[in-house]
């Protein structure tokens, strides 16, 4: 490629000319494609902000001047033109680049992301230190229509609004979320992009209205309101000039010289200005632009065709969550599902389809989702939030305050519950039991497999009372599926196998593991251990846990999960309220660190969630012998 091995910093960027710039996208985009074919990734995003990327290291230096990218999945082409091209073939892999804008990874990376609408407050909080300091250097936040539906974004605007110090936000305009978007918001942009009367250009506008006679002072303000309202109807922008923001667009976000010049133009400018540049989603590859939704972030695919390369073989658990919760709606017409711009990925979408009436995407806004779910149990209704466990931390307030303390009987389903694989730490689900299992009156369980997922999701419905289902992204185990749902009783364990000397107590998709290791055990040393299945980690099965902790020299929590406050600090803390033999109980979770991106089963292994460790474990505790070496 002619530029792409090259460019190894913004500097050699500017010594290109338009034409070269031109070309140079062309190389980038095959980039993209290529490696998003090879490992997965962010593909759709990356292919709309290929110019938009271009121009803001051309006009703009990094790392002095700082761009904060939005949630962070469309940064690939920043980390291509800031010295990363040539690793990006490992981008999303064990060790590899993040998929996501990192600190530690690169000076250009002026601010972490992964979960959406932070950017605005980011870039105000450095626009203030800046300011605090005397410098001199330019801020600029590139948002997503999709994450600005967040209320963090509105915040943000609110505060720049008032301070009015000197920043850029660049509004990336596809109309997409992951999912097309939604809202009062996106609905107000449409109109601002596909008017002809706003496309007409505000300044020609704004000359006409100095243009207008005035005569007296009456007549002089009947004008000024007329002035008001007619730009209100032609200035495209308007919502954010009133907040204080002056608004420049919309601008093609795939015509470089065009996004160039607005750049140019707005960089000295004192004041907080917003940039509306309208971009296509996939932009340059067929099947991306066609299904960008797909190919937002997509699996490995056949670059010829776009078909993904591992098509799953089993229903996954968001399969099986979306049509229990399809029953469900069909046996009771209260039951609600609600998503927060997870449609496709929580499964809310199905259930939208058969039941269009009953079914509620919010946009990215997990905090209002969880209030409204709230104040509809309260009336009656049965709503089900499906939040991947990673972004309903965003509510947790809402949680406590809302539904937890006025006891709504909301149902949480936590998709994508324990690691995620290639995301990294800004997705893994490992801190849902920490921050749920402490609240009062919520029920927190997680199913040992698809089929369990079933029974849970409807025993939460009759528990009348918060509760939350916390279950792992990807297929299930491929068990059979029972059609008739029934009720768990609450907090009740179940034992898989009994046996002496050792009781492995999992929870979720750890019980798979204990049982691994519960053969293995047998194989290997010739013991019989106890398989317990928790179920619920609030309430705990005190009984069963105290019966059983009395049978056994040595007692194993598995939980895919961070050890503080977890599972197994649960079980201990019970433990020891009750007096128990705590010295006998051993914890298997995560440790106290960010844990990075990879396979999951890459990090399973290092992270000692395997029955291997749990093996290991086992001998070490009890000094065991294997049997056959025992007998030489
Ligand atoms: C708090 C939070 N909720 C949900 C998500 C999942 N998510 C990732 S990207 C995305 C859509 C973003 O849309 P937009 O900002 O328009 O960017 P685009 O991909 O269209 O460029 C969503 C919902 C997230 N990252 N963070």
């Amino acid at each position: 490629m002619q530029f792409l091995d090259k460019i190894k910093s913004p500097q050699d960027l500017k010594r290109l000319d338009l034409a070269a710039l031109k070309v140079f996208s062309h190389e980038i985009r095959q980039k993209l494609v290529e490696v998003t074919a090879q490992n997965g990734g962010h593909l759709a995003p990356n292919l709309g902000v290929v110019e938009l990327s271009l121009a803001l290291h051309y006009v703009y230096q990094t790392p002095e001047d700082k761009i904060i990218w939005d949630v962070g999945h469309q940064a690939y082409v920043h980390k291509m033109l800031t010295g990363r091209s040539d690793e990006l073939n490992t981008i999303r892999q064990y060790g590899g680049l993040s998929g996501f804008p990192k600190r530690s990874e690169s000076v250009h990376d002026a601010f972490g992301a992964g979960h959406s609408s932070t950017s605005i407050s980011a870039a105000v909080g450095f626009a203030l230190t800046r300011d605090l300091r005397g410098e001199n250097h330019q801020v600029i936040a590139v948002i997503g229509d999709g994450a600005m539906t967040g209320g963090m974004a509105f915040e943000a605007l609110n505060n720049i609004g008032h301070l009015q110090r000197r920043m850029i936000i660049i509004l990336n305009d596809n109309e997409m979320s992951i999912d097309p978007n939604v809202g009062g918001m996106s609905e107000y942009l449409n109109r601002v992009r596909s008017d002809p009367s706003y496309i007409k250009h505000k300044e020609d506008i704004e000359l006409l209205f100095k243009k207008i006679p005035t005569i007296g002072d009456k007549m002089f303000q009947a004008a000024d309101r007329l002035k008001d309202s007619l730009k209100y109807l032609l200035v495209p922008g308007t919502f954010f000039e009133e907040l204080g923001l002056k608004y420049f667009g919309p601008v093609n976000g795939h015509d470089l010289s065009a996004l160039i010049n607005v750049l140019e133009n707005t960089k000295k400018l004192n004041k907080p200005i917003f940039i509306h540049v309208v971009t296509r989603k996939g932009k340059g590859y067929a099947p991306a632009e066609k299904t960008p939704d797909l190919f937002h972030g997509v699996s490995p695919f056949d670059i010829k065709t776009g078909q993904v390369l591992a098509p799953k073989r089993r229903p996954t658990y968001t399969d099986v969550f979306a049509d229990t919760l399809i029953q469900l709606g069909e046996q009771d017409e209260r039951v609600l599902g609600i998503t927060a711009a997870m449609g496709q990925g929580t499964g809310i979408n199905k259930f939208e389809q058969r039941f269009s009436q009953r079914a509620f995407d919010v946009g990215i806004a997990e905090q209002h989702a969880v209030t409204m779910a709230a104040a509809m149990a309260l009336d009656g209704y049965k709503p089900v939030v499906a939040i991947y466990s990673t972004f309903l931390q965003r509510a947790y307030d809402q949680i406590v305050h809302d539904v937890a303390l006025q006891k709504a009987p909301v149902v949480f389903a936590l998709d994508r519950a324990g690691l995620v694989g290639d995301d990294g730490p800004t997705h893994h689900g490992v801190f849902d039991l920490a921050y749920l299992r402490h609240i009062p009156h919520m029920v927190v369980m997680a199913p040992k497999d698809e089929n369990e997922l079933r029974h849970m999701l409807y025993s939460a419905l009759c528990y009348e009372q918060p509760a939350a289902v916390r279950y792992p992204r990807g297929e299930g185990l491929g068990v059979p599926l029972d059609e008739k749902l029934t009720l768990l009783p609450l907090g009740k364990g179940e034992i898989l196998q009994q046996g002496q000397t050792v009781a492995l107590l999992a929870l979720g998709a750890m019980v798979t593991i204990a049982q691994q290791a519960a053969e293995l055990l047998h194989r290997l040393y010739g013991l019989t251990v106890t398989v317990i299945n928790a179920r619920f980690v609030k309430p705990l099965d005190e009984a069963l846990l105290l019966e059983q902790l009395s049978r056994h020299q040595l007692m194993i929590t598995i939980e895919e999960h961070i050890l503080a406050g977890g599972f197994g600090a649960a079980v201990l803390e019970m433990l020891s309220e009750h007096g128990a033999e705590t010295q006998k109980v051993c914890r298997i979770a995560l440790p106290d660190e960010f844990i990075p991106h990879g396979k999951t089963e890459i990090l399973k292994e290092k992270y000692g969630l395997c029955a291997e460790n749990v093996v290991q474990v086992a001998v070490e505790k009890l000094n065991l012998q294997k049997e056959a070496e025992g007998l030489s």
